[in-house]
């Protein structure tokens, strides 16, 4: 009977507990304490609830384990006048089923959850279900971005942007500040609550398109597209980057992400119309191809792609 008192008084224990730690979570601590708050984008969102619930698994076995590690230094100490070896313990087969089938369930699980969320970040819309699709080339240093047309789709198409690198703001004598001057950055454009398939691709070297706040990056690597499709669900101003190691301004290769609404997003495409910036800018464009009289390789991505 007491046992059973002792039981249930632990796990209310428990549970006050947890719902006081959960209901008193902030979104930093929801999101653990990435880049972002929770409902930024669906990729985003999927990939922060395994990083927490990772966490959340981890520290609990780390509590087990440490709480061992202290009990058995604790109870097993050396006492006054002891000499010698203490007991020594070997074949002990439930500690060792225990170290051996614990962690292995662990890595087991951790895997499976990863191919998971891995295989879904990696499913991309098919032509009928994608709203928006987005061509992102990565320059030496710098992002072009090709609004391309998605037939019977509401939201508009078929223009394009390039982007200039990043510059610095300097002081009256010509130094740098360390500052960036930010309403020069490329500005990529995405209609919030829409499903959009960016395609991938480079110019000259291998380059990284990351959002920190979207928790997702995938490479640019030249000759070769790669694709990756999400719904950006919260409007608002997000700073992108290059995240892979592409030269001397690679820090420089940064851009924005601007997600707006329809209306919005539609004006923004019209404005690049108006200004003649109709079609896409393609492999025309890569590096390789604009060294006349050079007989360097000449890279293209697979159009079929
Ligand atoms: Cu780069």
């Amino acid at each position: 009977m007491r046992k059973n008192h002792r039981k249930i008084a632990a796990s209310l224990a428990f549970a006050a507990l947890a719902s006081v730690t959960l209901a008193g979570c902030t979104a930093q601590e929801l999101n653990g304490y990435m880049p972002g708050e929770p409902g930024t984008s669906d990729l985003g969102d999927m990939i922060s609830t395994f990083w927490v619930n990772s966490w959340v698994v981890l520290l609990a076995l780390g509590i087990f384990v440490w709480g061992l590690i202290i009990w058995a230094t604790v109870v097993y100490r050396r006492r006054k006048n002891e000499t010698g070896m203490p007991r020594q313990i070997r074949y002990h087969m439930p500690i060792e089923m225990l170290f051996t089938i614990v962690p292995i369930i662990l890595v087991a699980g951790f895997f499976a959850f990863t191919a998971r969320d891995q295989a879904i970040a990696e499913e991309v819309y098919t032509e009928g279900e994608m709203d928006v699709h987005i061509e992102v080339y990565g320059k030496q240093w710098a992002w072009d971005f090709n609004y391309l047309p998605v037939e019977g789709s509401e939201y508009d198409g078929d223009v394009y942007y390039q982007g200039v690198q990043a510059e610095e703001v300097r002081d009256e004598n010509g130094d740098t500040t360390g500052e960036i001057n930010e309403d020069e950055l490329p500005t990529l454009y995405l209609p919030v609550g829409a499903q959009v398939t960016i395609d991938l691709k480079s110019r000259d070297v291998a380059h990284s398109f990351w959002v920190p706040e979207f928790h997702y990056k995938e490479d640019t690597i030249p000759g070769k597209t790669n694709h990756f499709s999400m719904v950006a669900e919260r409007e608002g101003t997000y700073i992108g980057k290059c995240a892979e190691l592409c030269g001397e301004y690679h820090s420089m290769m940064l851009f924005k992400v601007e997600v707006v609404s329809q209306a919005e997003y539609n004006e923004y495409i019209q404005s690049l119309r108006d200004e003649g910036n109709t079609g896409a800018v393609g492999d025309e464009a890569n590096r390789n191809n604009q060294n006349p009289g050079t007989k360097v390789p000449v890279i293209e991505h697979d159009q079929a792609e």
